[in-house]
C-alpha cells in the first residue's frame, strides 16, 4: 500500500478526536540513511543511520506534528491558528493551515530566521510578523494571544503536535525491527525529544521494541537545559536559538529516564558536522547536525563507547532551508570567460 501520511498510517496509536478531518500532505515515511564513514569514526562495528526528516513535505520534522494539530483544529472549526517560530514550525503551520483553509499567523524573531523557512511561510500564504526579540519573546506573545483572542496555538505546547511527532519513533522501530541503542537529536523548544520518548515508550508497551538511550544536544550559546536556567540565546543554528524551552522539564526527564543526557556543543562543532554529513551526501541545516556533533564529542572525550551499537541520528531539517550559511562561508566562486583555455587554467589551480 502506498504511504498514507502519519495519521492514516499510525492512527490507532494517535490521540485525535474521531470527528477530525485528516489534513495531510503525506508526511512521514522518511528513510533511515546509512552513514558508514561517520559510523566508523564512532567506534568498531557501529551501525549509524540518519532519520532524514528534511524529506518531509515542507522540509522538516514539524510536518508530523502539524498534520495532527491542524486536523484537530479543523475538527473544532478553528477560525485561525497561530505560532511562534524559529522558522520550520512557521513554514509547516502555514502549509497545513492553507491545506485546511484556515488562516495562519506566525511570529518570528527579526533577522534570525533562515531564508528557506521565511520564504516557505510566505509562499504558503501565512501572515508573517517579526518581533524585535527572540523566539522566547514571540512564544510568550502567541500564548497570550491564543488565550485572549481564541486563536488555536500550534506550537508544541499543543499536545496534538506531540501525538504526531511521536510517529517518528514508531517508524524507527518499524525500520530497524527494534529500538536503536542510542538516538541523538537537537533540542530547541524540546517538543521533539519529548515526542520521541513518548513514542518509544508507547511502542515498547505494545510491541516490546525496547528503549533507546537519548542524547539531546543544544548549541552552547543556547543551552538552558545544560546550564540550568533560561539564557539569552545566540547560535549559528537559528532553528534551536531558544533560551527558555517550553518543554524543558520533560526533555530533562526523557533524557534521564532513558539513561541518556542533554549536552551542549559549540557552533564550530555543529558546522563541522554539517560538513561531514554533506561529505556523505546528506545536506542538513546546521541545527540538524547538532545531534551527531554531540554524540561524536562524547565519544572523542571518552565519555561514551559505542562499539557494536546501533545509532540513529535525527536530521530534523533539510539543508535547503538555510542556503546562506553555506554560500556566506564559501570561497569566492571562480568566474571564467566562456573559453576552454580558461577552464583548463581553472582546473590546474
Ligand atoms: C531543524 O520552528 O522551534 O526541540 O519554531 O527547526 O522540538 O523545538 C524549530 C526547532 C531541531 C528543535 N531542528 O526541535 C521552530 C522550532 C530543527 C528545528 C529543532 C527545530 P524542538
Amino acid at each position: 500500500m502506498p504511504w498514507r501520511g502519519v495519521i492514516e498510517q499510525y492512527g490507532e496509536f494517535i490521540n485525535l478526536p474521531k470527528n477530525s478531518p485528516v489534513i495531510t500532505l503525506l508526511e512521514g515515511g522518511t528513510p533511515l540513511i546509512p552513514l558508514p564513514v561517520l559510523g566508523r569514526m564512532l567506534g568498531k562495528n557501529v551501525t549509524l543511520v540518519a532519520k532524514f526528516e528534511g524529506l518531509n513535505p515542507t522540509g522538516s520534522f514539524k510536518d508530523r506534528g502539524m498534520t495532527v494539530a491542524i486536523s484537530e483544529a479543523a475538527g473544532r472549526k478553528a477560525r485561525s491558528v497561530i505560532c511562534a517560530s524559529t522558522g520550520n514550525t512557521a513554514a509547516s503551520a502555514a502549509a497545513y493551515a492553507s491545506r485546511a483553509g484556515i488562516p495562519c499567523i506566525v511570529l518570528i524573531p527579526q533577522g534570525k530566521v533562515a531564508m528557506g523557512k521565511l520564504a516557505g511561510a510566505l509562499a504558503y500564504g501565512a501572515k508573517v510578523l517579526q518581533i524585535q526579540g527572540s523566539f522566547d519573546d514571540a512564544l510568550t506573545m502567541v500564548v497570550q494571544a491564543s488565550e485572549k483572542l481564541s486563536i488555536v496555538l500550534v506550537n508544541s505546547l499543543n499536545p496534538f503536535r506531540l501525538e504526531g511527532q511521536k510517529t517518528a519513533a514508531f517508524e524507527v522501530c518499524d525500520a530497524l525491527g527494534k529500538s536503536p541503542d542510542w538516538l541523538c537529536l537537537p533540542v530547541g523548544n524540546a517538543g521533539n525529544i519529548t515526542s520521541y520518548w513518548m513514542g518509544f515508550k508507547q511502542y515498547h508497551q505494545i510491541k516490546q521494541t525496547g528503549l533507546p538511550k537519548i542524547l539531546g544536544v543544544q548549541a552552547e550559546g543556547a543551552a538552558p537545559l545544560v546550564v540550568g536556567h533560561p539564557v539569552e540565546p545566540e547560535t549559528v543554528a537559528t532553528a534551536i536559538r531558544i533560551g527558555k524551552p517550553a518543554r524543558g522539564e520533560q526533555a530533562l526527564e526523557a533524557a534521564q529516564e532513558s539513561g541518556g543526557r542533554i549536552i551542549a556543543v559549540s557552533d564550530d562543532c555543529i558546522l563541522e558536522m554539517q560538513h561531514s554529513l554533506a561529505a556523505e551526501g546528506l545536506w542538513v541545516e546546521p541545527a540538524s547536525a547538532a545531534g551527531l556533533a554531540g554524540l561524536a564529542s562524547e565519544v572523542r572525550e571518552k565519555r561514551l563507547s559505542l562499539d557494536g551499537q546501533t545509532i540513529v541520528t535525527v536530521c530534523t531539517g533539510h539543508g535547503l532551508k538555510d542556503p546562506d550559511i553555506i554560500t556566506r562561508r564559501a570561497a569566492p566562486i571562480p568566474l571564467l570567460a566562456p573559453v576552454l583555455s580558461d577552464l583548463e587554467k581553472a582546473l590546474r589551480e
